[in-house]
């Protein structure tokens, strides 16, 4: 989502911006802006399209000054262009704005009709001209800020920079994430503490309802009532190297290929393999009085949720409900006492899974997060915080954090089930050593990344592609046709392998390439049953098994992709790999932007 950025130094501050707006790409890229305050005047430059528009622009024409604010934009209020993009700007106030300001209508009409011209379509400029009013009526920037906040509906993170006040930024933050980055003689804000990585690790988290006044010599930080409050400033691991694409060629690629370590990386402290137990972080509930789960999430996190219910009903005989979190709140849930809620999301931010999360709490549920982001929103609200480790992911595809939150997920369910008496030592014992076996046979499934990418023509010509699974794979047939979606453009649909009979086998002809999932194991049987009827309607299948079911089912195949033989608890993380390894070689064939799809941004911060 949209990447917001400021500094107030003594040197120069565009080049700075521009790296800072640089790490945050991945979070939006249809425009991008910059404004500095330099001689009395607010110096703004925007471009539409990649950053490397505005990095020209700049090069033509600089923003000279030490303070400044920028921003990289995913559209939600208006077409990406230059005049929507941020800052918005009046003749005394420069603002960017993460989130959606939902009145933004009659905030709207109110200012039109005072006779204020507003440039752009979108419903962040609003903010702009309503802080500039108050300004312009002689207000101090702190008094403007605190006379307008009240009056915003919805979401927002704000940068605010001020004409007259060339010293200071104000930041603003609710409903979407904001930090405050400290350094000697400079101060920063930014979306997140991997925007301000390379600028400074001393990071302090706004809660929300905050806002802050930023000065060369600090911050001092006003709750929603205005009281001045102290938020602590943490030392930040995120690294400006752990940014980099390396000798990758996308950093889908890389992160691909870093999945054996970061699961292991994980795994590591989830799991005590000298005693074959599984361990969590500190929690202060009563695991075993857990009656029901609630898994909510959005997206891939969804199906590692959907992987998840498979588990934690298998072992640990609780009852499980599945939701997609941007439908959660909005059904009217019956959530019974007792219920574990359960989110999961990479960046710990996913507006619709906050959200979920928040409804869950005020109801009475214990909340746990598997999140990738242990200071996200999330992480700092739940009874029960379970990290991933798996290092920043930039990809929009996502794909380690994917593989790592099944490895904490398998944790939890074994440790559910341990807790709920379901389990015995050795049962637990018999799952770490299971777990303990993933990342070298993730390592092996990328060993067929070269066969992948031979057979990825065969599929990038296709117009729609069906991917089948049963079980626990059935999940990954989704995020396999999932991870085609979005970086190939190309339709894909997947079903459990059993569904297919009942709607879409309608779709079936030789143009229809048919992915199936299916690991040697107790369903395989069935699961070739499914692929035998494709086959007798003329339809092309790729199977991706292991060497046994590959020599009971290949023969006949358009292509087969081998995987190493693994233990069904296991397979999901495994068959995750091709899946993955076919939508990036089937993107690279058509040429797309695999890092950068069409429409898409990470960490989903607007409803
Ligand atoms: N609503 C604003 C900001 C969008 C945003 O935060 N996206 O993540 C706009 O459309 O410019």
């Amino acid at each position: 989502m949209c990447g917001i950025i400021g500094i107030v130094s003594t040197a120069p501050v565009a080049d700075r911006l521009l790296e800072g707006l640089r790490r945050m790409e991945y979070r939006g890229y249809d425009s991008a802006g910059v404004c500095t305050l330099h001689d009395g005047a607010l110096v703004r430059r925007r471009a539409e399209g990649k950053l490397a528009n505005l990095a020209a622009e700049l090069a033509r024409n600089p923003a000279p000054g030490t303070v400044g604010i920028a921003h990289t934009r995913w559209a939600t209020h208006g077409a990406p262009t230059t005049s929507n993009a941020h800052p918005h700007a009046t003749g005394e106030v420069a603002l960017v704005h993460n989130g959606i300001i939902e009145n933004y209508k009659p905030l709207r009409e109110e200012l039109l009709a005072e006779g204020r011209t507003l440039e752009s379509e979108t419903d962040s400029e609003v903010v702009a001209h309503l802080v500039s009013r108050e300004v312009e009526d002689g207000a101090s920037p702190e008094a403007a800020v605190a006379a307008v906040l009240p009056r915003l509906r919805g979401a927002f993170a704000l940068a605010i920079a001020f004409r007259a006040h060339p010293g200071l930024l104000i930041g603003a933050r609710l409903g979407s994430p904001l930090v405050v980055g400290y350094a000697d003689g400079e101060m920063f804000l930014g979306s997140d503490a991997l925007a301000l990585a390379g600028l400074t690790q001393r990071i302090a988290y706004l809660e929300e309802g905050d806002w802050v006044v930023v000065t060369r010599e600090g911050a001092e930080i006003r709750d929603a009532e205005g009281a001045a409050v102290e938020r602590p400033v943490t030392t930040s691991g995120a690294s400006a190297a752990a940014v980099e694409k390396g000798n990758y060629r996308h950093y889908m690629q890389k992160e691909i290929f870093e999945q054996p370590t970061v699961v292991a990386q994980t795994l590591s402290s989830y799991l005590r393999p000298a005693e074959g137990r599984v361990a969590l972080p500190q929690f202060d509930f009563d695991l075993s009085a857990i009656r029901r789960v609630t898994i909510v999430a959005c997206g891939t996190s969804f199906y590692a949720g959907m992987v998840a219910k498979y588990w934690f009903e298998q072992f640990a005989r609780v009852p499980v409900d599945l939701d997609v979190a941007s439908e959660f709140r909005y059904r009217e849930p019956v959530l019974e006492e007792g219920g574990l809620a359960l989110f999961i999301s990479q960046s710990g931010e996913t507006a619709d899974t906050l959200a979920a999360l928040r409804h869950c709490k005020a109801a009475g549920q214990t909340i746990a997060v598997v999140v990738n982001v242990p200071t996200s929103s999330m992480a700092r609200e739940a009874d029960l915080l379970l990290p991933t480790h798996a290092g920043p992911e930039i990809g929009v595809a996502s794909t380690k954090a994917f593989t790592c939150q099944l490895a904490v997920l398998a944790a939890l369910a074994a440790h559910l089930a341990v807790a709920k008496g379901r389990l015995s030592r050795e049962e637990e014992a018999e799952i770490v050593r299971h777990l303990l076996e993933a990342p070298a046979a993730l390592n092996a499934a990328l060993d067929h990344d070269e066969d992948i990418e031979a057979m990825a023509p065969l599929v990038a010509g296709a117009r729609d592609v069906l991917y089948l699974g049963r079980g626990a794979d059935y999940p990954l047939a989704l995020e396999g046709a999932l991870k085609l979606k979005e970086i190939s453009y190309i339709h894909a649909e997947g079903y459990a392998s059993g569904e297919m009979k009942h709607g879409p086998i309608a779709l079936i002809d030789e143009h229809v390439p048919v992915i199936v999932l299916a690991p040697s194991g107790p369903l395989f049987e069935k699961t070739v049953s499914n692929m035998e009827e494709v086959r007798a309607r003329g339809g092309r299948v790729v199977l991706i098994s292991d060497e046994d079911g590959l020599a009971e089912a290949g023969a006949g195949c358009l292509a087969t992709i081998a995987m190493p033989r693994v233990h069904p608890l296991i397979a999901p993380l495994v068959y995750a790999v091709p899946v993955q390894l076919l939508a990036y070689h089937v993107a690279c064939v058509k040429g797309t932007d695999v890092d950068q799809p069409r429409n898409l941004a990470k960490s989903v911060t607007v409803e």
